[in-house]
């Protein structure tokens, strides 16, 4: 691992004063840089980080950004949700300022082995079991990335024998320059965020930049099913690769209904499919992702059966949340874009009143056509891409705009029947309306919550 760097006096700009950007800022801090921080949010939407980052000896430029401060900095830190195309960002480039993604900087300092789990769809939860399959084989695991928790406030509990496995996303992987995973995942590839990389081809090259510095030391983990990954697979590091429809030279498949793991002509078997508490085609595909680099890591075979059949699932990724008068209802909030909606549809018989909308990316919601055919019986449409999801998909489902989501859970509580699922999977961003993704899948929660009172309510006072 790389063994550090000397912060000492450089003049370091973080733009973006989020999780990522609040995390780099006390952190360069900490090191003796000399640190600006800048947000194009006010001191009062920014919060309580200011009092910390003042305290910090940070200097604060908020409310917008100025392009002379760009100018002036030897190294610029931008969070990943500010655009690399950034007017004053593009002038620090052409000046020849070097521009790092937070997982470029903390890389620099890390310890241990490091995991880096990237993809369309899948991320959150593999990045998750992986983890904590490596915690249930009794190693020391840190959980970090893109999951919410940046990779650089982790780096002070990381040790030599740390096994850190992160959640990696394009926009952190589109600015590394040395970053380099000892194990490196590439789960799968389909359109998503195009409003900010614009092309397939440059979203696809962002996340390529998983293996980019990758030697014969490392290990590639790439799936042998995804036509749009495999062009990816890289030349130097080891090749493993994992399918749930045909055997592989290298890494984790499904043979008979059970998950094998072959390594040099040797293979053992890691658990059968029956074993597995998470539901759906996709879920075998994650499994056998993490099982693959949680192998790799060095976790025996017993603890990744173990770690599998105890893993919990993840929140707000087809969260189960209550069952109301015989009407189940899932938070898939995290299906931020279209291929994790035709998942989440995937998931179920049919008779899914579904939750669309946020904020679009740019997407092409027609792919939803088909699947809301045969399993949806009602679209509840919210958010600022209401329209142009209402014209893409019309025809294909029965639709009504409910602009927010507490009006859709109400509309689906109404309408649902027994037996029938109500799915928040929005296709979209949530900016629009909510924080994050979390935000709108807690804010769904807690209306779930309402009606589960209400009913149980009900239920009591006709007894
Ligand atoms: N901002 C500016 N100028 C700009 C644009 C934004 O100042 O031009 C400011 C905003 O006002 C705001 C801050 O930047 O204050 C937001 O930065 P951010 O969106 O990077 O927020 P973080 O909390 O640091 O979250 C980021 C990731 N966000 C994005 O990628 C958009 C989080 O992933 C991640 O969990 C976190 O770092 C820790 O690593 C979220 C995400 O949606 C979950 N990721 C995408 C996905 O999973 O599909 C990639």
């Amino acid at each position: 691992m790389p063994g550090g760097m000397d912060l000492r006096s450089k003049r370091v700009l973080v733009v973006g004063l989020a999780r990522t950007g609040v995390a780099t800022s006390i952190f360069c801090a900490a090191r003796g840089a000399r640190v600006t921080a800048t947000d194009s949010r006010g001191e009062t939407e920014i919060g309580e980080a200011v009092a910390k980052l003042k305290e910090a000896g940070v200097t604060l430029e908020l409310g917008s950004h100025r392009e002379k401060t760009f100018l002036e900095q030897d190294l610029i830190v931008p969070s990943p949700g500010v655009p690399a195309d950034q007017a004053h960002l593009q002038a620090a480039r052409v000046k020849g300022i070097t521009i790092w993604s937070e997982i470029e900087l903390a890389y620099r300092f890390i310890r241990g082995r490091l995991i880096g789990i990237t993809g369309s769809n899948g991320k959150t939860t593999t990045t998750s079991l992986a983890a904590h399959i490596l915690k249930t084989a009794g190693m020391h695991t840190i959980l970090a990335g893109n999951i919410g928790t940046p990779l650089i406030g982790c780096v002070d509990e990381m040790k030599d024998d740390t096994s850190t496995v992160a959640e990696l996303s394009s926009f952190q992987l589109e600015l590394i320059d040395t970053f380099r995973p000892n194990i490196g995942v590439f789960l799968n590839l389909t359109p998503d965020h195009l409003d900010r990389h614009h092309t397939m081809e440059a979203y696809a090259r962002a996340k390529a930049r998983l293996f980019e510095n990758q030697t014969g030391e490392d290990a590639a983990v790439l799936n042998a099913d995804d036509a749009a990954t495999t062009v990816h697979a890289p030349s130097l590091p080891r090749l493993y690769w994992f399918s749930r429809k045909q055997r592989v030279a290298q890494g984790a498949y499904v043979r008979r209904e059970e998950i094998v793991f072959r390594q040099d002509g040797r293979e053992e078997t890691l658990l059968k499919l029956e074993d597995m508490p998470l539901a759906g085609a996709h879920n075998v595909e994650n499994v056998l992702a993490a099982a693959a680099a949680a192998r790799l890591a060095g976790a025996p075979a017993a603890a990744i059966a173990k770690g599998v059949r105890s893993f919990a699932g993840v929140e707000h990724r087809l969260e189960f949340v209550a069952e109301i008068a015989g009407v189940r209802y899932y938070n898939d909030s995290k299906a931020t874009n279209v291929d994790a909606t035709r998942i989440a549809l995937d998931a179920f018989p049919g008779r899914i009143l579904i939750i669309l909308g946020g904020r679009d990316k740019g997407s092409d919601y027609t792919v939803l056509q088909k699947p809301l055919r045969e399993k949806a019986i009602l679209a509840l449409l919210i958010g600022a891409a209401a329209e142009k999801i209402e014209n893409q998909i019309s025809g294909s489902v029965a639709l009504e705009r409910a602009e927010t989501l507490e009006r859709a859970v109400e509309t689906a509580s109404h309408a649902a029947r027994r037996g029938d699922v109500v799915l928040l999977a929005p296709a979209c961003a949530s900016f629009d309306q909510f924080q994050n993704y979390e935000h709108r899948g807690r804010v769904f929660k807690d209306l779930v919550g309402q009606l589960e009172k209400q009913s149980a309510g009900a239920t009591s006072g006709k007894g």
